[in-house]
């Protein structure tokens, strides 16, 4: 029951349908449950939120993501079943938070100047909020100087930087530039991730973590945490 649910919402995100009225690349599926009344009925079922969450939506958009590639699916198709991960992650959310437990620490995620894909830095955003951190998501296109500014005002523990395109993943070394230039640099530990990142990419522009996906970005935060204050 379990694994049927999970591939029906994987099924669904490939299918871009957020709920049980939109029509999906296919034919006939108007009334079948979307992605949120999926979820929905996972939840209830106490399904596990990671399965949920690597088995329907993470295993869903990689799917996609290889239609894009191959040509078999459009900008609009992608869009979408972004839409659907998105509701999807909204649904989950209260559902990861810890409630009445102090925060860990506080994180400033981005994605960098010049890239507009923010897909995964809310997946990691919503899976640390999820693990007890307060989150200030600056959202996409984000110029050095206003991470600066924010890293400043908010003195955060940690900096999450994300860049999907191999012409942004360098804006991620320029961000960390930036804060040794402005004397933040010792002020905060920062972990970087997205597709085309390494964790030897990581290491060159002297990030402190790489995390391949939002579950591994969340257990580097915890590594590192446990060697600062743990919130400020
Ligand atoms: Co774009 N795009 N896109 N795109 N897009 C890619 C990245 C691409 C690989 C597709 C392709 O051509 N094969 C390609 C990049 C090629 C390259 O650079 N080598 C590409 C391109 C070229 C472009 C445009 C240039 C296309 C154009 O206009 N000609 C353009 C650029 C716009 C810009 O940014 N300036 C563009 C635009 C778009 C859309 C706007 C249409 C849309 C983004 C919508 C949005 O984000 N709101 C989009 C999408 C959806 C994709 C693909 C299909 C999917 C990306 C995604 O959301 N994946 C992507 C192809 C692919 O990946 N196969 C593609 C799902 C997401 C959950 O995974 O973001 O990798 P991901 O996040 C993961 C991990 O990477 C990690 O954890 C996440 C969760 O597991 N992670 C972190 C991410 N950030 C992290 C931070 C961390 C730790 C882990 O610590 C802080």
């Amino acid at each position: 029951m379990t694994e049927a649910i999970i591939n029906l919402i994987r099924e669904n995100v490939i299918q871009g349908r957020v709920t049980q009225d939109d029509e999906g690349l296919e034919e006939g599926m108007v009334g079948q449950p979307g992605v949120t009344e999926l979820i929905e009925k996972a939840l209830a079922q106490g399904m596990d939120v990671r399965n949920i969450i690597s088995g329907g939506l993470t295993k869903g958009m990689d799917v996609v993501g290889q239609k894009f590639e191959t040509g078999e699916y459009y900008i609009p198709d992608m869009l979408a079943s972004a839409e659907a991960v998105g509701v999807a992650m909204e649904i989950l959310e209260p559902h990861l938070a810890k409630s009445g437990i102090k925060a860990k620490g506080k994180v400033i995620v981005a994605t960098v100047k010049g890239d507009l894909h923010d897909i995964g830095k809310n997946i990691v955003s919503i899976l640390l909020r999820g693990a007890g951190y307060t989150v200030k998501d600056l959202g996409n296109d984000i110029e050095p100087q206003v991470i600066i500014d924010a890293v400043r005002a908010e003195k955060p523990e940690f900096l999450g930087l994300s860049a999907l395109l191999t012409s942004t993943m360098m804006n991620m070394g320029d961000t960390i530039q930036a804060l040794t230039d402005s004397g933040l640099r010792d002020e905060v530990k920062i972990i970087v991730g997205g597709a085309p990142v390494s964790e030897e990419f990581a290491q060159s522009i002297g990030a402190d973590g790489y995390g391949a996906d939002g579950f591994q970005a969340v257990a580097i935060v915890e590594s590192l945490n446990s060697g600062t204050t743990g919130g400020k």
